[in-house]
This record gives C-alpha cells, sequence and structure tokens, in this order.
C-alpha cells in the first residue's frame, strides 16, 4: 500500500533519498546532511543584527540550514546579507527565509524579488502558504528563472501552533500541489509537536519530499500558542529536518545546545534508517 510504501521509503539514509529526486536542491540539501552528520536547522529570531550574527557564525557547523525571519533584524541592511552568505560558504549551510509567502501570484513575485530584502537573491529555500493556490507558486517560479544558484521552497503542510485551520484534506491538497511543481518545491513544513499528524504527512508524502518540523524543544512546554516535542519523537514520526529556535537562542550555552539537539537529531535518524 502506497501510504506505508512512503514511511518505508523515507527509513532510507538522506543519500539514498537524494536518489529519488531529481530537484538540484533536495539533492544538495539530502547530501549536505549525510556530508556534515545533521539534521539541524536553526531558527535564528534575534532581533539584534550583531547578536543574530554572532549566534550565526557560533552554531555555523552544527547546522545545515539557517532559517532567517529576515523583517525582525533590528538595523537591516545589505551588508548583513554578505555577511551571512559568507558564513553559508565557509560553513557549508543553506540560507532559508520563513517569509511564509500567501498572496496572489503577482504580489508574492514581487515580495520575493523586490524591496529592500530582494529574498530570491539570497535566500536557498522560502516558504508559502498553500491556501492561496498554485498562481502563488507559478509567481514565486518567475522570479528565478535565471537564478544562478538553486532555489526551492517549502509549502506548510501542517503547523505547531494551537487551532491553526489546517485540516487532513489541506494538508492533501497542499501535497498535491508539491507534486506538480517538483522542479521547485522540495518539501513540506509539518508539525514536529505533534508525532500522530506529523506521522500521517510523511506517510502522505513521497519520500523525495523533505519534510522540515518546528515545534522542537527538550525544555520548554510553549508559549502563545506554540507547542513542542522532542527531536527523536519528530524523527521518528518522519521529520527530516528540526527547526530549533528559542531551544537554541535562549539557551545559557547555544553551542552546547545546538550540539546536543545535532546529536540527538542525527542519532534518531540513524536509528531510523536501521
Ligand atoms: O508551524 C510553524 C511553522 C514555522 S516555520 N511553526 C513555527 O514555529 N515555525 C517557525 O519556527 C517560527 O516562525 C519560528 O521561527 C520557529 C520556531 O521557533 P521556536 O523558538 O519555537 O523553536
Amino acid at each position: 500500500m502506497v501510504l506505508s510504501e512512503n514511511l518505508e521509503k523515507r527509513r532510507l539514509s538522506y543519500n539514498e533519498r537524494a536518489k529519488l529526486t531529481s530537484n538540484k536542491l533536495a539533492i544538495r540539501l539530502f547530501n549536505l546532511m549525510e556530508e556534515k552528520q545533521s539534521n539541524l536547522a536553526l531558527a535564528n529570531d534575534i532581533t539584534d543584527t550583531k547578536k543574530f550574527l554572532e549566534l550565526t557564525e557560533k552554531v555555523a557547523d552544527e547546522i545545515i540550514v539557517l532559517k532567517t525571519h529576515i523583517d525582525i533584524l533590528e538595523d537591516f541592511n545589505m551588508d548583513i546579507i554578505n555577511k551571512i552568505e559568507e558564513l553559508a560558504n565557509k560553513h557549508k549551510f543553506l540560507i532559508f527565509e520563513d517569509r511564509k509567502f500567501a498572496d496572489i501570484g503577482n504580489t508574492v513575485k514581487l515580495q520575493y524579488s523586490s524591496g529592500i530584502y530582494k529574498i530570491s537573491k539570497w535566500a536557498h529555500i522560502v516558504n508559502a502558504h498553500s491556501l492561496v493556490g498554485d498562481g502563488l507558486i507559478e509567481g514565486l517560479k518567475e522570479c528565478i528563472k535565471d537564478s544562478e544558484d538553486s532555489r526551492g521552497c517549502l509549502l506548510l503542510a501542517q503547523m505547531s501552533s494551537s487551532n491553526n485551520l489546517i485540516d487532513k484534506k489541506y494538508t492533501l491538497r497542499t501535497i498535491e500541489f508539491a507534486e506538480k511543481y517538483q522542479d521547485f518545491v522540495i518539501g513540506f513544513i509539518g508539525n514536529g509537536s505533534n508525532p500522530k499528524e506529523l506521522k500521517k504527512l510523511a506517510s502522505l508524502a513521497k519520500p523525495n519530499f523533505l519534510i522540515f518540523t518546528p515545534g522542537i524543544n527538550i525544555s520548554d512546554t510553549g508559549k502563545l500558542g506554540q507547542n513542542y516535542a522532542t527531536p527523536q519523537k519528530a524523527i521518528k514520526s518522519g521529520s527530516d529536518i528540526i527547526i530549533v529556535g528559542s531551544g537554541i537562542y535562549k539557551s545559557e550555552d547555544p553551542l552546547k545546545s545546538a550540539k546536543e539537539y545535532r546529536k540527538l537529531g542525527w542519532k534518531a535518524y540513524i536509528k531510523r534508517t536501521k
């Protein structure tokens, strides 16, 4: 049966999963995880630019993805992007701007490529709400036609926040969009805080798609509607990349915490492949 077949194939190693897709960015990410032996993404939600860069540099060797909310930085300028790119090249991680696009195709096209952030120039990965329909995906795709570096998008198939309005039908329709645009959509945001729900996504989504999961914390219970589970539970339930924010940046020793999340995530992945 297809559902369990998807789950079974998700137990393959990242290198083997890379062979199931022709999307260059997905292949790069699968192989990078194996090379760095990490499936950890840092959600760097620090608003002070200097501290944001310091944290990024400190944990750069532990992560394979840096997730940004570029619009929360207090004193943004393009030099910050140059510095992030330098760190990304030196320490080998990809940049994921968590922009959660949610508008008509023409508007997201402008939001992706223009304004002060010019996201399409530097973010390897962006994400988008499927709510709007696939015109949004077409709009985003138009911006990266001539891009030298590879670009990809994650669709929000689930969320980690309490009482969100995403139901199973929405998740299914989101997966259909991803299948239609496999040249650009590399995977999904899944709900890391709810293993049961996450496992549903992992069984429905083909194993060429990566599942990124926020809602990961080993010591907090969440606030303002956020929910958490452990890296082990998320990876066991089908997550490929754990997104950790405050668990690292609010820690007294962010490097130690990043190492710990990395170790937990990687060990759970190795266990899954056996
Ligand atoms: O459903 C979601 C989707 C995302 S991308 N729930 C989330 O929490 N996120 C993002 O992940 C959120 O915007 C934040 O940057 C990060 C979680 O941060 P933490 O501090 O709760 O680990």
